[in-house]
């Protein structure tokens, strides 16, 4: 949109007015914000409602993406940004006395996803906005989100995250659009005269989904899509009132009861109440979702055999998987239609994107539970169960132990991948190695039953957030000697390569990247009263602490360098700054005593008189999408180290590429990609190979005592994990020491050490030479334009949805 200073000044003022009865002048940064927010919403409120003619006008087939996450971030900076009104804006702000930064500071980043998954579901709203592709999210809005991270004595503490303790500018509530969802009682099949069956559902519970909507706002595309976010309510208070009656207290907790479904991310699944939540949290927003979808796709008039014609749904990982059984509900119960022709809609219909391989991750739901919770769902899976071993009934081909293997239920479970897979028509891996491994191990039947439901599709990043809010300077830096054409098409980065031995360019890449390790360097200090020197090499791992993503593999090498620091007079190295951000999840102990031995360890190394400074251990807590915002343009090493086949994909990875980092990883997920795209000079690649690991794990693993005794080096860190040596880690120590020994090291942490720490000393003589350093970062960023989101959502679009883009 196209908007004058004069005029932006004078909506705001007019905002400010009716929201506080004041003058800008007399708000606080809150109010600004406020104001600000909601002007920019009116702004974003007109093509929003043009949006969704123009789709219904041309009759566009429309994707629903259905996630139980949705990591956004901030939204006020990319909204302006995507409107095109943000420099105006900035500048109208700056006249009138006020920083934008300190207002956009003060919006609260809904957490509203745990990791990965969550923050590529919000990468690929914005790229679908940003692309014309009528795509939508569907999903949940949870009172709390992803809990607060406190860093207290070393420990993880977790705090409730209170989101919407203020108000959320970007929703819009409809109560209008509830629609209603039932748990419980009892379903089965009625035998009628006719002798049909009719499905009876009774003794239900109702319970009140109320949408609410945020706006997704295209990169200067007039494009506005919608991602619903379901609360739940009660409907009536006489609804579903438990035995007991409706005394006052009984009406509260039933209240309790039921809004506790849209309360937190990811319930405790430590106890069966916890996963009961959970279920309930999946059904509710994938029916809410389908009822809504259906009833819009009832007002085009046409005939439900052409429902996937007109409705693409996507199932992000398998927390969505019951809108399979729940359309088959849907299209069969309330609309009529024959199991067959529902069966054939409903593949056609739905798609799914699997994202780990890491077994723990794979959803299975007990039969009693479902039984309990979601009747009718249950008897509707049991019949897909059935037809799908009926259907190899004539086959003499298929071995019945693949059947039993590959079935939804067994064992007393739902199988909540098997699930996805026989229900859709399309099954994605998120980076090339992921989806081999999946054809060729995880999945490796369902491949053989169903080869042509099996694609990839690489992972991607909207460059919009990554590069152009983040890292302003490196985007004005891109425009200036490559013209802007690359914000459109980040494939045009690869412009910039021209450019990787020009002084000039080389000189500003390396000055804004000492800008932004100075402004990260200043935030350490305020957090973490550590003075870090921001000419260090910053060296960073940020993502979700896992022990395959292998956090403890940097901090033993760290723990070397100090040694060598401390007892080594011809050691030396060029001095570094490690820093680390990552949340483990509540329950995950192991996790949580790897954050501790990191913040002991810096404790003491960054306290060290001998170390000389030229070491700087550096854990900022709380990691989310905002932090991410100001850690990664301050990046030089960026640590994708995860054990090879265990990382899908990655994304952060691609973000710390695409803002000039030097890559040291592992030839996992989509680091392989990025080594395809950059070149083997500009990466830093280690570790051991995908048909190394394998072998490993087909025969049990390795010897990690023998190694332990054989190589001094390692000897001497993991001893002193044990021996005092590092303060105040007497249980943790040993704990970790036994799982790398008595355990056996389940992740090849010592298998890899002599291969990590020659690629650590690799990158270090790299440093040494700034010229060569330059070009690296010059050739990261201008080969980073393939892993743009943008680029991935037009694959789903046009390989799995068959959506058309809308020209802009
Ligand atoms: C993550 C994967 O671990 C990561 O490699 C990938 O980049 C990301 O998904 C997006 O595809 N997986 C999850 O977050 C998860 O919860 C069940 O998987």
């Amino acid at each position: 949109m196209i908007i004058s200073k004069a005029q932006f000044k004078k909506d705001f003022q007019k905002k400010m007015l009716s929201l506080y009865s004041q003058e800008i002048e007399d708000s606080s940064s809150s109010e600004k914000y406020f104001a600000l927010g909601y002007l920019v919403k009116d702004y974003i409120s007109e093509n929003w409602a043009k949006t969704a003619r123009k789709y219904e006008k041309y009759g566009e087939k429309q994707v629903y993406y259905f996630s139980i996450e949705f990591l956004l971030g901030r939204l006020l900076g990319s909204n302006l940004l995507n409107l095109g009104i943000r420099d105006t804006v900035k500048e109208a702000l700056t006249e009138m006395g006020i920083d934008l930064t300190d207002i956009e500071r003060i919006e609260v980043d809904p957490g509203l996803g745990n990791g990965g998954l969550g923050r590529l579901a919000a990468c690929f709203m914005d790229s679908m906005a940003s692309s014309g592709i009528p795509g939508h999210g569907n999903g949940i809005r949870y009172k709390y989100g992803l809990f607060q991270q406190k860093i207290v004595g070393g420990y993880q503490i977790e705090l409730p995250e209170n989101w919407l303790r203020d108000a959320n500018v970007w929703e819009v509530r409809k109560p209008d659009h509830a629609v209603k969802v039932r748990f419980y009682g009892d379903a089965w099949m009625r035998p009628e005269e006719d002798g049909e069956l009719t499905p009876v559902h009774t003794g239900y519970q109702e319970v009140l989904a109320v949408p609410y909507d945020t706006p997704l706002v295209g990169y200067e595309n007039k494009t506005i899509n919608t991602l619903r976010l379901w609360s739940a309510e009660i409907d009536s208070v006489d609804a579903g009132i438990p035995a007991g009656g409706s005394s006052f207290r009984n009406v509260l907790s039933y209240k309790r009861e039921i809004e506790s479904i849209s309360e937190v991310l990811y319930p405790d699944d430590s106890n069966y109440e916890g996963r009961l939540l959970r279920l309930k949290q999946e059904y509710f927003f994938v029916s809410a979702g389908l009822q809504t979808i259906l009833k819009q796709f009832k007002e085009l008039g046409k005939p439900l055999s052409e429902f996937s014609e007109k409705v693409a749904i996507h199932i992000n990982d398998t927390h969505p998987a019951v809108a399979i059984p729940e359309l088959m509900r849907l299209l069969m119960d309330v609309e009529g239609l024959q199991w067959e022709e529902a069966w054939r809609i409903t593949q056609a219909t739905m798609s799914y994107t699997n994202h780990t391989i890491m077994s723990e991750a794979l959803e299975k739901w007990p039969i009693d539970m479902m039984k309990q919770l979601l009747p009718r769902i249950l008897l509707i899976i049991q019949e897909i169960d059935r037809r799908y071993r009926d259907s190899f009934a004539l086959s003499a081909e298929i071995n019945p132990a693949v059947i039993e293997r590959t079935a939804i239920i067994s064992d007393g479970y739902v199988k909540m991948a098997h699930l996805c897979i026989i229900g859709s028509h399309s099954i994605n891996g998120v980076a090339k190695l992921h989806t081999e491994l999946l054809k060729k191990q995880e999945l490796k039947e369902f491949y053989q039953l169903y080869p042509y439901k099996f694609n990839n599709k690489t992972n991607g990043i909207t460059h919009r957030r990554w590069l152009m809010l983040a890292n302003p300077e490196l985007a004005a830096l891109l425009d200036k000697t490559i013209g802007d054409s690359w914000r459109r098409n980040p494939q045009d980065l690869k412009l910039l390569k021209r450019y990787k031995r020009d002084d000039q360019v080389q000189a500003e890449i390396q000055r804004i990247k000492l800008a932004n390790k100075t402004r990260l360097a200043e935030y350490i200090k305020t957090k973490n009263g550590i003075t870090v020197d921001p000419n260090s090499i910053f060296d960073i791992q940020v993502k979700r602490l896992h022990a395959y993503k292998r956090q403890l593999l940097n901090a033993l090498h760290i723990l070397y360098q100090y040694i060598e620091l401390v007892t080594n007079p011809e050691f030396d190295m060029l001095p570094r700054t490690y820093i680390f951000g990552a949340k483990a999840a509540p329950g995950y102990y192991y996790a949580k005593e790897i954050i501790k031995f990191i913040n002991a360890l810096g404790e003491q190394v960054n306290n060290d008189p001998r170390v000389k400074d030229k070491i700087k251990v550096v854990f900022l807590e709380n990691y989310g999408v905002t932090l991410a915002e100001m850690i990664i343009p301050a990046a030089e090493v960026s640590e994708q180290i995860s054990t090879t086949t265990k990382e899908a994909s990655g994304t952060s990875n691609m973000k710390f590429m695409m803002n000039g980092a030097i890559t040291l990883a592992t030839l996992d997920g989509a680091n392989v990609e990025m080594l395809e795209e950059v070149g083997a000079p500009n990466i830093v690649i280690f570790g051991m190979s995908e048909q190394e690991v394998l072998n490993y794990y087909r025969n049990g693993g390795y010897n990690s005592r023998e190694l332990y005794n054989s190589d001094p080096r390692i000897k001497a860190v993991l001893d002193s994990l044990i021996n005092g040596f590092i303060k105040d880690i007497a249980i943790e120590g040993n704990d970790i020491f036994r799982s790398l020994i008595d355990y056996n090291d389940e992740f090849f942490v010592l298998k890899d050490f002599d291969s990590y720490l020659a690629a650590q000393k690799r990158l270090e003589d790299l440093y040494k030479d700034r010229f060569t350093w330059n070009k690296m970062a010059i050739e990261n960023i201008s080969s980073s334009g393939v892993f743009s989101a943008d680029v991935t959502v037009k694959q789903y679009a046009s390989g799995i949805w068959d959506t058309r883009m809308i020209e802009r």
